[in-house]
């Protein structure tokens, strides 16, 4: 039965009870899929993270899903939908579970400083005009342990709140705050609600932080983040640079 209460986000649902990984699957069946279509999948024998990167997706515990976009922009605004995806699952597991999550720019949402939700949006297209985007968000609902190289990274919803969270209600909460969002950006062109959640509950903004750029590291202080959605950072040697998401990873000092 769909509960939903979103127009177009959630349009067609497709489930698994396991799948390689609902990003990849989006990707092979987007040509002939519409537009808001939600892949969901109780497990990913191969879920994935950015820059080739694993996530772990055991069965049962977490919400692994891709939601299929077809907006008219071009690549260079592709990005923006991992903000809009983030500041819509950061709020949701606010207001579903009461727990204080912050957004770590550009794609994680933690809880006490550990990593409870994942963000990788994957395009294809032209130039001037994408063909489709994928937007995958990967939320650690009701992991109740995960392996020990991950002890000090990750941690759960159900972890942290120490009771397991529905995770339908959660995800209709998600669905319903992203459709908001997405539509007030495509057909406003207005990032404005978006970037007041992502301001509102930055991990990183005002913070030192450590900026990893393919193997190099340096440290810095997050100044701004800007209406596009970028962020502001001042080098320890005075010097300033604007990131766009994507390129960085970003840990605590
Ligand atoms: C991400 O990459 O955080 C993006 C994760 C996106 C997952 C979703 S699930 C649905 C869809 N289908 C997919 O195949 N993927 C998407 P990144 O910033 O590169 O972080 C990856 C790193 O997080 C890994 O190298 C691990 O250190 C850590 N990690 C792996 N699994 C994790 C988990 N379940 N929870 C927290 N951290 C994890």
């Amino acid at each position: 039965k769909n509960d939903l209460s979103t127009k177009e986000i959630g349009s067609r649902i497709i489930y698994f009870d396991t799948i390689d990984s609902t990003n990849n699957y989006s990707k092979r069946i987007a040509k002939d899929t519409p537009h808001g279509t939600i892949i969901i999948s109780e497990e990913q024998s191969g879920g994935r993270g950015r820059l080739g990167r694993n996530w772990i997706s055991p069965k049962g515990e977490g919400i692994w899903m891709s939601i299929l976009l077809k907006p008219e922009i071009p690549p260079t605004e592709g990005m923006k939908m991992t903000q809009i995806a983030a500041a819509a699952a950061c709020q949701a597991i606010r207001d579903v579970t009461a727990l204080e999550a912050y957004i770590k720019w550009p794609n994680d949402i933690v809880v006490h400083g550990k990593k409870v939700c994942g963000i990788l949006t994957e395009m294809a297209g032209e130039l001037n005009q994408i063909d489709y985007l994928i937007v995958g968000i990967g939320i650690n609902a009701n992991n109740l342990s995960f392996p020990k190289e991950f002890k000090d990274v990750a941690t759960s919803l159900a972890i942290e709140k120490g009771e397991k969270v529905d995770r339908k209600t959660l995800i209709l909460d998600l669905l319903s705050k992203f459709e908001a969002l997405y539509c007030h950006y495509i057909m406003e062109g207005k990032l404005d609600e978006t970037l007041s959640i992502i301001r509102n509950y930055s991990a990183v903004l005002g913070k030192s932080v450590r900026i990893i750029k393919g193997n190099q590291e340096c440290y810095a202080i997050v100044e701004e983040i800007n209406d596009e959605g970028c962020l502001k950072v001042r080098y320890e040697d005075g010097e300033e640079e604007l990131l766009i998401s994507g390129e960085v990873s970003i840990r605590g000092k």
